[in-house]
């Protein structure tokens, strides 16, 4: 064996032992660019779903003030959030599957080549850590374990915009790589059909057991779901229990009121008697929560718009209702014209042909169409104009 001169040695350090022995170890040939490629692209085009229905769902529940959502298709918001939150869940084990299709490069060496090579890998840490963290928050949250200290709503939202910037960079970063790859005739079967095929079945069944939180005619295979159509008094969820609020009492007092206050031509106080005795309206829809359940119903009250009007309310104003419910992140949600003049909007005070629950917002809840379920408030006594 012929010894190199000093000078000619490269000059790097040399790798750990560790690393040298390393990709020896990774086996597996599915370790491969053309099954990265495949699921980054299915991965891509999940994660852009998940950020535009993330979006809409966020607007909707907290409305920039220049922005006016039409009350219309009644299902819209239904929609958005259940496509968010079942595909976000669906996308699961496309993620873990890439992470560990891709996780050998993690022990390249050297570890960084030049100042562009660092910072593609700095970026992909960044890409990698944004899509945990997003999905992580999101199973804990619409799992009601509130294990973080941040505040569930900001921290997901501005997560998204790091996910989707640090995603662009990636796709532009691979594009090119990922096409030549999935163009290409493989030239080996490594089982790759087989592990791709996998991992979709694991992200349909996912799918399948939860859908039906959503989708009623699939209730029951609603296995992995928190909340399923059907649970709850009068075949509704509740989330938010009158006693877990402490409006019990409040709720069931005969001297509460519905008072109409604000900017009002006149003030408006009705009794539970005196809103019996309006014309009372029956509306079906569907209560969406943003963890992404959502059940249909059959609601029966008196039309919100038919209230203010007693109240000579002007025909674009913005409205808060009010609840009971002392503290708490829900207890008012803004209404604005589109919705409050909508026909289907009601004060409701019965649900499924009955009186409604206490659970459920008795003596009077607001239900609206095409609306986020924590807007739809329960234990109402309040309408302020604003
Ligand atoms: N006052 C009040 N209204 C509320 C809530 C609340 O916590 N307080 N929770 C909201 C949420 S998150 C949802 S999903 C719906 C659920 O309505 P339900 O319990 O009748 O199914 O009520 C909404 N209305
Ligand atoms: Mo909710």
């Amino acid at each position: 064996m012929v010894r190199r001169p000093a000078l000619l040695r490269p000059t790097l350090p040399k790798p750990p032992a560790v690393l040298t022995t390393l990709p020896g170890r990774f086996t597996s040939r599915l370790h491969d660019e053309r099954v990265a490629s495949w699921l980054g692209i299915a991965l891509g085009v999940s994660i852009l779903v998940s950020f535009g229905t993330g979006l809409v769902s966020h607007f909707m529940q907290q409305p920039a003030g220049w922005m006016l959502w039409p009350s219309r298709p009644v299902n819209l918001y239904r929609v958005t959030q259940g496509v968010h939150v079942i595909g976000g869940l669906a996308t699961v084990p496309l993620l873990l599957a890439k992470l560990w299709t891709v996780y050998p490069k993690l022990w390249q060496w050297p570890p960084v080549r030049s100042i562009v090579h660092g910072v593609e890998r700095a970026l992909v840490f960044v890409l990698v850590g944004a899509a945990l963290f997003q999905f992580v928050t999101g199973v804990l949250n619409i799992g009601y374990w509130y294990a973080f200290r941040f505040y569930f709503t900001t921290a997901h939202y501005w997560t998204a915009y790091i996910l989707f910037g640090a995603l662009l960079i990636h796709v532009a970063n691979e594009w090119s790589k990922a096409r030549r790859t999935v163009m290409t005739r493989p030239q080996d079967a490594v089982g790759r059909r087989g592990f791709l095929l996998t991992v979709a079945a694991a992200s349909g069944v996912v799918a399948l057991t939860t859908v039906g939180e959503a989708f009623t005619p699939l209730a029951r295979l609603a296995v992995l779901a928190p909340r399923r159509p059907g649970d709850g008094p009068q075949g509704v969820p509740v989330n938010k229990s009158a006693a877990a609020t402490g409006v019990t009492s409040a709720a069931r007092d005969p001297g509460w009121r519905l008072t109409v206050t604000g900017r009002v031509a006149r003030p408006v106080t009705l009794s539970l008697a005196d809103l019996r005795a309006l014309p009372q309206h029956t509306a079906r829809l569907p209560i969406s929560c943003v963890e992404g359940w959502s059940v249909e119903a059959n609601w029966r009250g008196v039309r919100l718009r038919d209230v203010l009007r007693m109240a000579g309310v002007a025909g674009d104003a913005r409205v808060r209702v009010e609840s009971l419910e002392p503290y708490g992140l829900y207890r008012t949600s803004r209404v604005d014209a589109p919705h409050w003049r909508d026909p289907l909007t009601l004060l409701a005070l019965g649900l499924n042909g009955e009186p409604l629950d206490l659970d459920h917002g008795y003596p009077c809840r607001l239900i609206a169409p095409n609306r986020p379920g924590v807007m739809q408030t329960k234990w109402v006594h309040r309408l302020v104009v604003l």
